[in-house]
């Protein structure tokens, strides 16, 4: 089994998403480990996209990010990593596959509705920034 970290990001909060959402993530099957609603500060938003911080988009992202409620959790599934950003479907939601979280509920780039580790090291580092030990029991 394989541990993932997912966001339902401030847009898709503010917007009463979030029920649906975690609705598709239990008919896909995942387990959720751990979950909580945060309201980040601007400074807990540039420590979590600390691997960003030369994009131009960086500033934008983190006023975003640390503009309302979102909630952060850790999935597992097999292939975790991978499924839940299937789910999620392209960064960019015009983009983004019909069916997918993204095309249904994102808006725009800087505003799509989900976010989720890209690889191994990303997903511990991002667990752990946000989860003790303790929470995920
Ligand atoms: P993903 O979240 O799909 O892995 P990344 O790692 O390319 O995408 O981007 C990190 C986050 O930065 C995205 N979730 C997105 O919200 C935001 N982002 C990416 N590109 C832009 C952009 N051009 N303008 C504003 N925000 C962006």
């Amino acid at each position: 089994m394989e541990k993932t970290f997912a966001i339902i990001k401030p847009d898709a909060f503010a917007a009463g998403n979030a029920g649906k959402i975690l609705a598709r993530i239990y008919e896909e099957g995942f387990k959720v480990i751990g979950l909580k609603k945060l309201f980040l500060s601007k400074k807990e938003a540039e420590g979590f996209y600390y691997v960003h911080r030369e994009r131009p988009f960086f500033a934008e992202l983190t006023d975003f990010m640390s503009s309302g409620p979102c909630i952060v959790m850790v999935l597992e599934a097999e292939g975790a990593i991978k499924k839940w950003r299937d789910l999620m479907g392209a960064t960019d939601p015009a983009e983004a596959a019909e069916g997918t979280l993204r095309k249904e509920f994102g808006t725009f780039v800087g505003e799509n509705a989900t976010h989720g580790s890209d690889a191994p090291e990303t997903a511990t580092f991002e667990i752990s920034y946000f989860f003790s030990g303790l929470e995920l029991l």
